[in-house]
């Protein structure tokens, strides 16, 4: 089957074929009159003050609209083909303080709709449009379209999130590519720390230097929080508050889960490496161990493989090699397997969809291409429980941690503390932690790593061999 071939567009982002795909995703009646509405997120307040908060757009508005600014609502009709834009009515005063508001005109050339319509229409509009159902999320403000004269009973609040995460999954060439720019950056602002990072730096300068890179190349927004863990923090999966300093020691480890964000479109990548620049023996053979699974479970990444399965690779794979530097003992791989005893060292998931979210929706078992119309049901799962499929863009992350609370849990268990060979768990203690994450987009018959920062130990050594000295580094 060839792909469909998309024109050209001068839009930034072509989002009415974003909608177009919700709409067929809909299955709704040729001669039903069925509308979609939407509405953006809302400015909003540091408590009790008027000190505004950065605005993120919410996912799905942006999905269908590619507006960026908070108070636009969006009305796609299904029945005509036609995608209204509707920004926020705007008082003179706050012109004074926020500046001329975008024309019409100017909404158009920006963004993929067909005509902008101000608030004060909607009723008029609603009323030649006459809906006989209206697609809404059911977590969305209708009070617009009700004052407008929509009843509760026209409301469907059901079928536009499943169909909306069930587009989503499935990228198109554009969203792909803004995500390939997202992870290509990011995969720099990794390797500028790789080579400036050193010992006795605080975590925050590394945060900032991996914002700052993001920034310069037109990405002012992270996609997430970034990470940035050193030494023993490296075993806290989501460690956040980076407020340490990156400690001297043969084994110590900096742990950077960070990508930026293009155009709300995000990017997830992991590196760790060696503070030093050298990995000690043990950070060695310990980085050598994910890297392995994560080799493995791409080698096996393609349209129709399982998640489920590839996840289970890792966790083999994890085995086998506590096994060999002999951490898990008393047992043979089966048992040791059977037992989940890998998962005191590795307790989160193999990956996730990534797009708008850095934990994208979609991999939910959706109802609607499956079912018929009156048959739909949402059968909620996070992780992608059916077949991959081309454009689907994920991540690919195991991990390998020394976390003394997961180890607690673990040999605490009665019968269980045989099983673990705790001088040789010290002896790898320090190391922290490691994870290996790339985002790549399935291919039609494999992937394609969107992700360009050197994971192998020899071409992290010789990055950072030649650390740089910047003119940043003089900088207060
Ligand atoms: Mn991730």
């Amino acid at each position: 089957m060839c792909d469909p071939v998309f024109p050209y567009s001068k839009k930034r982002i072509s989002t009415s074929y974003h909608c177009r795909r919700v709409g067929k995703l809909l299955q709704t009646n040729p001669n039903e009159r069925a509308v979609i509405y939407h509405r953006g997120g809302q400015g909003a307040v540091r408590d009790d003050t008027d000190v505004e908060v950065d605005f993120r757009q919410e996912s799905y508005f942006f999905y269908l609209s590619g507006v960026e600014h908070p108070g636009f609502h969006i009305l796609v009709d299904l029945y005509n083909d036609t995608i209204y834009l509707i920004p926020p009515t705007v008082p003179d005063t706050e012109i004074l303080w926020k500046g001329e508001p975008d024309t019409a005109k100017e909404l158009l050339e920006i963004y993929d709709a067909d005509k902008v319509i101000a608030e004060a229409d909607v009723p008029a509009l609603l009323q030649v449009l006459c809906p006989q159902v209206v697609y809404v999320l059911d977590t969305v403000d209708t009070s617009i379209i009700k004052a407008a004269g929509i009843h509760e009973c026209q409301l469907d609040k059901v079928c536009l999130r499943v169909a909306m995460d069930e587009s989503r999954l499935i990228k198109f060439p554009w969203e792909i590519e803004h995500i390939r720019y997202a992870a290509q950056i990011s995969s720099h602002a990794h390797m500028a720390l790789m080579q400036r990072a050193q010992a006795g730096q605080p975590e925050s300068y590394c945060e900032a230097l991996f914002r700052w890179v993001c920034a310069r190349n037109g990405m002012p927004r992270q996609c997430y929080i970034p990470i940035i863990a050193s030494g023993s923090r490296a075993a806290t999966l989501h460690y956040t508050r980076n407020d340490k300093t990156l400690p001297e020691g043969e084994h110590a480890m900096l742990l950077v889960d960070a990508g930026g964000e293009r155009f709300c479109y995000g990017s997830d990548v992991t590196r760790t490496f060696p503070i030093s620049g050298r990995f000690s023996s043990e950070a060695k053979t310990i980085y050598e161990i994910v890297l392995k699974m994560q080799e493995t479970i791409l080698s096996q990444l393609k349209p129709g493989a399982m998640w489920a399965g590839l996840h289970n690779l890792g966790v083999y794979i994890l085995c086998q090699e506590l096994i060999r530097i002999g951490i898990l003992v008393g047992g043979t791989h089966e048992e040791l397997l059977h037992l989940g005893l890998p998962r005191a060292f590795y307790f989160h998931g193999t990956g996730h969809s990534v797009g708008l979210d850095v934990h994208d929706v979609g991999g939910r078992t959706a109802g609607v291409l499956t079912n018929s119309y009156h048959e739909r049901k949402i059968q909620s799962q996070m992780l992608i429980s059916r077949p991959l499929k081309k454009n689907m863009v994920l991540t690919v992350e195991p991990g390998l941690y020394f976390n003394p609370t997961s180890i607690a849990m673990w040999t605490q268990k009665p019968g269980y503390a045989k099983y673990f060979n705790m001088d040789m768990i010290n002896k790898y203690m320090p190391v922290g932690g490691v994870r290996i994450e790339d985002t790549v987009v399935l291919t039609e018959d494999g992937y394609d790593n969107l992700t360009i920062a050197p994971k192998t130990v020899n071409d992290i050594e010789a990055l950072m061999a030649c650390r740089a000295q910047s003119y940043m580094d003089s900088m207060p």
